[in-house]
Parts: C-alpha cells; structure tokens; sequence
C-alpha cells in the first residue's frame, strides 16, 4: 500500500494541535455534534471503475500517467482513496470494462483494501468486439428481436458477474432513443424496452435491486427512450418491487429542481439510488459540487428530510454513487475533492433545524424558511467532517497528503507515463 497507517498516523499528529482547538470550539457552540459524526462515518459512497482514469471528450483523451490498466490496478486506487478518507469503501463495476478473471481473487483483494462491491453497471451503448448485432439503433427498444435479445442476455451476465463478487445491484442506462423525428415509434420502443427489463428483472435475485437510470438527451438528440424521472418511474413501477429510479445529477435539462424530484420519488418509496457530479450546461461530469455547492446542498436536504420520514437508514437504504469523469484533473485528487463535497452537502442537511423549519412553513414564513436553509448551508463543517475521519482512522487532510506522500509520482514510476485506463 502507497500510504499505510504510520504515514496517516504521522500526517494526522502535525495537523492535530490546529485541527482540535478548531473542533473545541465548534462543538461548543453547535448541538448535536457527536449524531452528526456518527452518520459521517458511517456513510460511504462508492467509487465508479470508469473514473480513475482522465475521461475522454468527444474530441480527445489526455492520459495523465500512473492510471490503472486493469481492474486489480482500479481497486488499488479505490482502496488508497478509502485508506485516505474512509469514506469509500464500495466500488461499482462497467461490463465489460471490468470482467473479472478470478472472482473469487478480486473478492479477496477487494477485502484486503475494505472494500465492496456496489451496484454494477451494464453496457449496451458501445459495440464490442466480435459482437453479433450492433446498438447503433438502440438495444432494448431495437426493431430487431436478436438485438434486443442480445442486450437482455448481456444485462443477465452483469447480474451473473455481480453475484460472484457479492453485489447486490444492476443500474441500467440505455442510451436508446432517436435523433430525428420520424426515426422511432415512440410506444414500440417504450414497449419493447419494458419488456426486455421484464426479461432481466426475472433474472434478479430476490435480495438484488435494479436500478433504472435516466437522461435527458446524448447520445441521442430527439427523444430518449429513458429520458427523464416519469419514465423511470414508469419502468419502475410496472417492474415490482426490486425495480427503482436512480437519478444522476447531471442527466436533467437546465434548472431542473433535482430536489423535488429527489423528494417525490422517496415519497413513492422509488428512489433506488444516486449518481453525483455537477455540471454548468449538461452532463459535463465536473467535480462534485464545483459550481453549484447550494443545489447540492437543496438535494441532500430533500434526501435527509425524506429518509427520515420514512425511517430509512441514510448509509444503506440508498446506492450512493460517483459518476464523473474528465480532462483536466489528476482523477484521484478529482475524486478526493467529490467524496468531500458530498460529505460536507450531507453534513450540512444534518444541520439543519428540521422543526423550526415544518414550524415556519405552517406559518407561512418564507423569509424564515430561506433563513432556517442558508444558516445551515452557510456554516463550514469541514472541521466536523475532519473530525469524523479522524475517528474512522482517516487522514485529517486527504488531499495534502496524497500531495505530500507523492502518490501519482509513485504510480507512475510503477505504471509508467503512457498508461491508459480501461473504460472510456
Ligand atoms: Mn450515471
């Protein structure tokens, strides 16, 4: 392991003095501390195969050096992130980006570095290899009863390879739709898709969730077959029980209010699970909370005030889940950055004085109610947060450390310059 115990140990001893005076205080002033940190530690979010490497853009791909070249190499760097922050201990896996030869010696390795294996993902918007029929018209809407077949087949052997890692969850995304008016009936493709997700979801075991994933627009321009929560929900519902929406922040169109989506699916009991990111115009996959910390914080309310009404368990009743991937940032430190701004939004939501706020909404207190949100967004619990990852055996200071400890440097030196993740 790059970073082991007694470099945390020595890391976290020069930062203590600052870092306990800071907590002092706040834990003077603030109520309820202590419950807070109880649910940070608990609560993990897991780390997507297809994001340690720099992500692609339509117009080109500039590896950084050190990336992971196989799946052995992507856990290592989930399990130094994990050793880092404590925070994500879950991994989710892209077939067939990531088949494992030996599952039984990726389980193991995954144990070895604390880590599971959280919902896996399905691929049926690329063309392998040697594959009969193409997706380029779509896979489970397709004209086509063999293509269609094809992509039922292929989500069944996700659902195979996750049960051999000991997973619990299948997210489908399908990029089927149309670009051109005309170009697909719309009740044939919602049919004929339902009716491939009936074929998988038999194949579900009993304790496995399915999670359907919606988005917008891209690849396809004029209609999505997926393309937004009511769909899902449809899906969903017509499904059973094991069938849920997950919402990925950055399949909306523009302004759309995440968070009342967020809060009527948990309403519906529908909410399978979730997908973070931020984004200016589109799916740009940036950061988690790198341009609207404020809207991830709305969301994370909704989701508090939502679990809790329905007495559900914040860390395992929902999938939590990274999806980011791009250009410009080392993708460690990239994910290092998100795993905290999750952290920071969640603890947040944790702040916020639920009962003044039901109160203010029966009076009908708007100016109350925007100053009872904002006093909780506007506090920094970035001490609060340290302090949780201390108690998990965390770094104070992941980011710096990963820094001082030269972690890519030493990736690189073992992987070389030009390595170049599998995935996208
Ligand atoms: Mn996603």
């Amino acid at each position: 392991m790059l970073v082991d115990k007694k470099i945390i140990e020595s890391h976290n001893a020069d930062l203590m003095v600052k870092h306990q005076k800071k907590y002092a205080l706040l834990k003077e002033e603030m109520v309820g501390v202590e419950a807070i940190i109880e649910k940070l530690v608990a609560f993990q979010i897991a780390i997507p195969s297809w994001a340690l490497g720099t992500g692609g853009t339509r117009f080109g791909r500039f590896a950084g050096g050190g990336e992971p070249r196989n799946l052995e190499e992507k856990m290592e760097d989930i399990g130094l992130m994990h050793a880092l922050n404590k925070s994500s201990g879950a991994i989710s896996l892209h077939i067939p980006w990531d088949i494992p030869a030996n599952p039984k010696a990726i389980k193991n390795l995954a144990a070895d570095y604390g880590l599971k294996f959280d919902a896996m993902n399905s691929n049926t918007f690329q063309d392998q290899p040697n594959q009969k029929h193409s997706y380029k018209f779509g896979s489970l809407q397709h004209v086509s009863k063999n293509t269609r077949q094809q992509a039922i087949d292929h989500n069944i052997e996700v659902i195979q390879h996750g049960i051999d890692l000991g997973s619990d969850s299948l997210t489908v995304w399908l990029a089927d739709g149309s670009s051109f008016p005309g170009q697909l009936n719309f009740r044939n493709a919602f049919n004929n898709t339902l009716q491939g997700l009936e074929e998988i979801y038999k194949a579900l075991p009993d304790n496995w969730k399915m999670f359907i994933e919606y988005k917008a627009f891209e690849p396809n321009f004029y209609s999505m077959t997926v393309g937004d929560w009511g769909q899902s929900l449809l899906y969903a519902t017509k499904l059973g029980k094991k069938a849920y929406t997950l919402v990925d922040l950055g399949h909306h169109l523009p302004n759309a209010n995440i968070q009342q989506i967020v809060a009527l699916l948990l309403n519906e009991q529908k909410l399978g699970g979730f997908h973070f990111n931020d984004s200016k115009y589109g799916d740009d996959d940036l950061t988690v909370g790198s341009i609207d910390p404020y809207k991830l914080f709305l969301i994370f309310n909704e989701l508090v005030e939502g679990m809790d009404a329905r007495s559900m368990n914040h860390a395992k009743d929902l999938g939590w889940m990274i999806d980011a991937s791009h250009n410009v940032k080392d993708p460690l430190e990239d994910l290092l950055q998100s795993v905290e701004a999750i952290k920071i939004a969640y603890a947040q939501a944790l702040l916020v004085d639920v009962k003044a706020l039901k109160e203010a909404q029966l009076n009908l207190d708007t100016v109350k109610c925007q100053e009872i949100l904002q006093a909780a967004f506007r506090t920094d619990v970035r001490t609060i947060v340290a302090e949780a990852r201390i108690r998990a055996g965390a770094a104070l200071d992941p980011l710096h450390l990963f820094r001082a400890a030269d972690v890519r440097a030493k990736l690189i030196k073992t992987r070389g310059e030009k390595s170049f993740a599998t995935g996208l």
